[in-house]
């Protein structure tokens, strides 16, 4: 079974006429092949989370500091894909899904430093079983209403019983000022149904511009600091 079919995924669950075998038969294959689906993700989510530790640790124990404050990582629900795949006019059918779907499984990891940010996206991008396949840098050139954050879409193999699967994973990296903006903006953004008045929006842009300048005043210590220690 090749497409991604919730209605018949939740067919056992529904209330109503009692279902046909062969529906029944048609639920049970369609949650199998989701979850196999899905597997791939999890389990490229898993290698790109334990690389990320591996980093963390070795930094705390060689550098005795890490670059990395915060590491959180999420699977996209089977309704939001689904969401995604009919507003971008998709068909619904998993090899479709997975060539143009990116953020099916997705890491945010929050540092203290704008050079942080480049830092780590440099040395996990170097490592070897890992392919680049798409970096937006909105920290080079914020969105225009102030967002900040780096993009990548990763993609890492997954070694499976009788085959390797390729899997993207999105990865977001941003400082602490910037993850603060963009949790509130979203917040907001949700509370008035994404149709923000205009004043809260020009707030919203005013407000990422100290956070901005928050990092940059940062840098600068961290750097006069370093230089002093050296
Ligand atoms: P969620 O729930 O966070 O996953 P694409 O994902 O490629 O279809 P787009 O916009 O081209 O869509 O991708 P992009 O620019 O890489 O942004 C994708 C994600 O970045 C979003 O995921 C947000 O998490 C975050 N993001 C992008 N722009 C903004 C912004 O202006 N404000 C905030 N707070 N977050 C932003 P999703 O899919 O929206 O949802």
């Amino acid at each position: 079974m090749s497409r991604l079919d919730l209605s018949l995924v939740e067919i056992e669950v529904r209330s109503g006429p009692p279902i046909t075998s062969e529906q029944f038969a048609q639920a049970v294959a369609a949650r199998k092949a989701l979850s196999r689906f899905l597997m791939g993700y999890r389990g490229a989510l898993e290698e790109m989370l334990t690389k990320i530790k591996i980093l963390k640790e070795e930094f705390e124990i060689v550098h005795d500091y890490s670059p990395i404050e915060h590491v959180s990582s999420r699977m996209k629900s089977p309704e939001s894909i689904m969401a995604k795949v009919d507003l971008r006019g998709l068909e619904r059918d998993f090899t479709v899904i997975r060539g143009n779907i990116f953020d099916i499984a997705g890491i945010r990891i929050t540092c203290s430093f704008i050079s942080d940010i480049y830092t780590l996206a440099d040395m996990l991008t170097n490592q070897k079983d890992v392919e680049v396949l798409q970096v937006k840098d909105y920290v080079a050139e914020p969105k225009p209403n102030g967002y900040q954050s780096l993009h990548l879409i990763l993609s890492v193999p997954v070694f499976l019983s009788d085959r390797v699967e390729e899997v993207p994973v999105e990865l977001q990296i941003r400082t602490v000022a910037m993850d603060f903006w963009a949790s509130l903006e979203h917040k907001i953004y949700y509370k008035f149904d994404k149709d923000v008045p205009a004043h809260i929006v020009a707030e919203l842009r005013q407000a990422a511009e100290v956070a901005n300048s928050l990092d940059q005043k940062m840098e600068r210590l961290r750097t006069e600091v370093n230089s002093l220690q050296t």
